[in-house]
């Protein structure tokens, strides 16, 4: 407990070699084409890449860079006058007590206006999880909070069957290598159809990241995916927000939007 107030007290001034700020990637619902969130991405504010923000991460700074990140997420959200929810990828390692190191989103949430049901955060095991029990406690304490979870990149890496058997989250973003060539690949829809089954039994939503081409969607809204998210759809817009579906994706002479609704 000591040690989350020493990191609570540190925040305030950061020592990243860029300012950070964030670009959006809209997430749209399959089965209307309607806008469901936008994800909030690292950039830094000379426009670069998250790349050289992760490189100064160390463990003494993780705590400052995770809270720097919500709380820069939010502001900036509600200032572009977000209508939908608001995703945002956290660290698990970066979390000590959630009740006390949740203190500062919740005050910027507030601040900004958006109530708790219209946070989600994404957790994944990019590196492995130190400790697994650690992570549940989080995710459980973030529930009763009143946020969505979403298990990130699953089936990539760690962030596996065995992730979610012990947390079952509102949301499953099905990781890209797993949707990239669904349209041409039938192990990979095999796959997805599966975890669909998954979703069922257990009532999760499922989302397919990373869809880059026409094919790849028509076969993520073929197999009944719940949300979609790529490339195609919208790419990360720097300080600004994508809100429909791209352009061309419907056929020629209808509104985009419609083309995601059959
Ligand atoms: O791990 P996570 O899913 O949060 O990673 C988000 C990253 O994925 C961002 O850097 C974003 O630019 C990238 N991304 C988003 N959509 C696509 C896509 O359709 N294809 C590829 N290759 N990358 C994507
Ligand atoms: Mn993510």
């Amino acid at each position: 407990m000591a040690k989350s107030c020493d990191r609570c007290r540190a925040g305030g001034r950061q020592a990243f070699p860029v300012e950070m700020t964030m670009a959006f990637q809209p997430i749209f619902e399959a089965r209307t084409g309607r806008l469901f969130a936008q994800e909030a991405l690292l950039r830094g504010k000379d426009g670069s890449g998250a790349g050289e923000i992760f490189a100064a991460l160390t463990d003494e700074n993780l705590y400052l860079f995770d809270q720097t990140c919500r709380v820069t997420a939010i502001g900036l959200a509600a200032r572009l006058g977000l209508s939908a929810r608001l995703s945002i990828n956290f660290m698990p390692n970066a979390v000590y007590e959630p009740e006390a190191c949740i203190r500062r989103t919740l005050v910027a949430a507030r601040a900004a206006g958006i109530a708790n049901d219209r946070l989600i955060f994404e957790f994944t095991e990019a590196e492995r999880v130190r400790d697994k029990a650690h992570l549940v406690r989080i995710v459980e304490a973030y529930r009763e909070m009143g946020f969505l979870t979403a298990i990130d990149d699953f089936g990539a890496g760690h962030a596996g069957l065995s992730l979610l058997a012990d947390v079952v989250p509102d949301i499953v973003k099905v990781d890209r290598d797993i949707v990239a060539g669904l349209g041409q690949c039938r192990v990979r829809r095999a796959i997805l159809a599966r975890i669909l089954d998954l979703s069922a039994d257990l009532g999760f939503m499922v989302l397919a990241e990373g869809i880059e081409d026409r094919a790849g969607l028509d076969a993520a809204l073929d197999l009944g995916v719940d949300l979609v998210q790529g490339y195609f759809l919208g790419r990360p817009e720097f300080e600004g927000f994508v809100e429909t579906p791209a352009g061309g994706l419907g056929p020629a002479g209808q509104p985009a939007v419609c083309a995601l609704a059959t």
